[in-house]
């Protein structure tokens, strides 16, 4: 007999979505005032299980060609090799283009700076001026530090559409490595030609051999990493100053109930920095005081707000997936945004309560938004207008929550630092890093890096994977929303060594580090390029990056940007494991090109797997056979007792530790 249907609904399990505590707390009250996030929306929307892994063509209107059933190759004969090396190729020149422009951005507020066109910034940095001057060959003897800087500006400018030679970056890496590159045809010309080369070659009817066109996705993300990523890095610096240790708070708690509070949210620190001026300007602070308000809060989100965070101590309230959920607190006046990795979904969060979101950049105009454009000539007089638009939306503020949860951390590990922090003005060098690794009392180094994304659990496989590190005596470096995650759970204090193996805690009690090093934003990934770069060429670890034993993890990405830094550190000789599903799954045969493949080739591979432990245990094993084949002694976890003279922690219990809490009271 037919069961009788019933009205009766089986109580459906919520699938977790966060690990993160304020998240959760924050999710339950955006509910409750119609707002909605990525979370809700990824319940909604679906992956297409064919784009997911790569099998769907595109590139023109015969197609799409969806690759599915019987069907093994397209209208036009394309295999499923070529589509898919076509797709991530695509994916790659993407990356490289949001980056190359944001570094050529640099450029043009540098040029501007240094020809006195731009008021409110100089340069903070002359001596990494010099520095950076000497590997662009621009001559400095008799100049001024004005001219110098508008010739270094003019050479970067030059380095994104030059038709001659190769990028002059890339005799930054080590001469194995460029030797190597220039024998494969991979050394990145320009970065504006790679990014339009690869859409040539990926056009119908161009380039059709999938390991042809994966080869120049590697040169592509090249001209990212040792690109225009490098040069962005290397400007801010110059502009704003290269980071040195600052003490700072991360979390939702860092929002202040009777202040103007504004999330910088974003990429460039440009209209950031003069964003903190004028927030401390007299004028702008008595106009706050006038509509109610005690002040100005500035606080970041994602990479802007790793920007800040590491010059400036400005507080992380979080990272990708929380946007809209800070709009949710009722207690953000504006969110200020420039480009990359901002939801549309804010516009309609913010609709449902005061907050005004501001859109800044001439290329990212959001329906609904309001829209007030920077120029870095007028920097100033916009970031004062941006401030009092902000504060007059204070006056309008309805209901507000702010989850009490502040969390401790210490950021701003630049390479120049680390190195100076080995030896001080005199004597710096990666000597004692290096030396802790042949000894085994660091394992080795693991990079910890990129977004969220909706079909992983936010927060966990970054959490997770960073402990089992340490634990492991792996000394971690972190950028990008990785970053933001660590800084919530009270990763970047000092006080997490005496979580770490033996030998690590040892190292960085001797250092005074953190186990887990925060070197800024994703930009900010070239800065491991160049600090792989010392270490393989110091002495004891090989001569070349792929000798060392180090991996790149980013267990939860999303962007396209994510895939580039992932190729560039291959091809620069990193093995790299991304989360998730692999973006060429479809075919056995491109998923091998891009691992066993590529390695042949680069001495690094790109991995997906999406589950954290395996990354773990894929990490431990890959830093263990790098050490055998250094000839390096067998890791020993029991070899070096634990110091007993560490301070201990105040902050957090073994017991939390574990449980990936930190106590979050008493920091306001
Ligand atoms: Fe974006 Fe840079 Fe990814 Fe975070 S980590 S979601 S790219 S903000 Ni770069
Ligand atoms: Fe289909 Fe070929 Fe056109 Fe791609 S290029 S959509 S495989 S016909």
């Amino acid at each position: 007999m037919e069961k009788e249907p019933t009205m009766e609904k089986k109580p459906v399990k919520e699938k977790k979505v966060t690990i993160d505590p304020a998240t959760l707390e924050m999710l339950e009250y955006a509910q409750n005032q119609g707002i909605t996030t990525p979370f809700d929306r990824g319940k909604i929307v679906k992956p297409c299980p064919i784009g997911q892994e790569g099998n769907c063509c595109r590139v023109c209107f015969m197609g799409p060609c969806r690759f599915v059933g019987k069907v093994e190759v397209g209208v036009c004969g394309a295999t499923k090799e070529t589509i898919q090396a076509r797709n991530i190729a695509r994916f790659i020149a993407a990356g490289a283009a949001a980056h190359g422009d944001h570094g050529r951005n640099m450029a043009m507020t540098l040029l501007a700076v240094a020809e006195g066109k731009a008021p409110g910034y100089k340069i903070k940095d002359v001596k990494k001026l010099y520095k950076v001057a000497s590997y662009l060959a621009v001559e400095t003897k008799g100049k001024s530090v004005e001219d110098i800087a508008a010739d270094v500006a003019r050479v970067v400018l030059g380095e994104y559409g030059k038709q001659e030679g190769e990028l002059l970056y890339v005799k930054r890496a080590p001469p194995k490595r460029q030797a190597l590159w220039r024998k494969l045809g991979i050394a990145p010309r320009n970065v504006d030609r790679e990014v339009v080369e690869t859409m040539h070659r990926t056009h119908m009817g161009t380039d059709q051999d999938a390991e042809h066109i994966l080869l120049q996705a590697l040169r592509c993300a090249l001209s990212d990493g040792w690109g225009g990523s490098m040069m962005a890095t290397d400007i801010s610096d110059i502009l704003f100053g290269t980071p040195v240790p600052i003490s700072a708070t991360s979390n939702f708690g860092a929002l202040k109930e009777g202040e103007v509070n504004v999330v910088i949210h974003g990429h460039e620190p440009t209209l950031a920095e003069m964003l903190v001026i004028e927030a401390n300007d007299p004028e702008v602070v008595e106009y706050a005081k006038s509509k109610g308000a005690k002040g100005i809060n500035l606080v970041g989100m994602c990479c802007s707000g790793n920007e800040l965070l590491l010059r400036h101590g400005v507080p992380v309230v979080g990272n990708f997936l929380q946007q809209e959920l800070a709009i949710a607190t009722g207690a953000v006046e504006a969110v200020v945004v420039d480009y990359q990795c901002i939801m549309q979904g804010i516009v309609e969060a913010a609709s449902k309560t005061h907050t005004r979101v501001i859109t800044t950049s001439p290329i990212a105009k959001i329906t609904g938004a309001t829209h007030i454009e920077f120029d870095e000539h007028r920097a100033p007089e916009i970031a004062k207008l941006i401030l009092r638009t902000a504060i007059d939306a204070f006056p309008n503020r309805k209901d507000i929550n702010i989850p009490d949860y502040l969390d401790r951390l210490v950021v701003g590990f630049s390479h120049e630092y680390i190195a100076y922090m080995q030896g001080g003005v005199y004597r710096e060098s990666f000597r004692p890093l290096n030396d802790a690794i042949m000894q085994g009392r660091i394992r080795g180094a693991a990079a910890v890096v990129g977004c969220n994304n909706v079909h992983t659990v936010h927060d966990e496989a970054h959490i997770n994977l960073v402990k089992e590190f340490i634990k492991n005596d792996v000394l971690v470096v972190t950028t990008g929303c990785n970053a933001v995650a660590c800084a919530k759970y009270g990763l970047l204090t000092p006080e997490v060594k005496r979580y770490a193996g033996p030998g690590l805690s040892e190292i960085c009690e001797v250092l005074g580090i953190p186990p887990v090093l925060h070197l800024g934003s994703c930009i900010d990934n070239s800065r491991i390029l160049t600090i792989l770069t010392q270490c393989a060429t110091e002495g004891g670890l090989g001569e070349d990056i792929s000798d060392l034993p180090v991996v790149g993890v980013a267990p939860e990405w999303m962007s396209e940007k994510a895939l580039t830094i992932g190729a560039y550190a291959v091809a620069s000789g990193v093995y790299t494991l991304f989360g998730g599903v692999s973006p060429v799954e479809g075919s056995d045969s491109t998923v091998k090109m891009i691992s066993s493949g590529w390695e042949e080739l680069v001495g690094g591979k790109l991995e997906f797997e999406p589950d954290w432990r395996k990354i773990l245990e894929k990490s431990l094993a890959h830093i263990d056979l790098k050490r055998k084949n250094l000839k390096l002694e067998e890791y020993n976890p029991t070899k070096f007792a634990r110091s007993s003279t560490y301070i201990p922690g105040d902050v957090y219990s073994d017991e939390d530790f574990k449980k990936g809490l930190t106590t979050r009271s008493g920091l306001k």
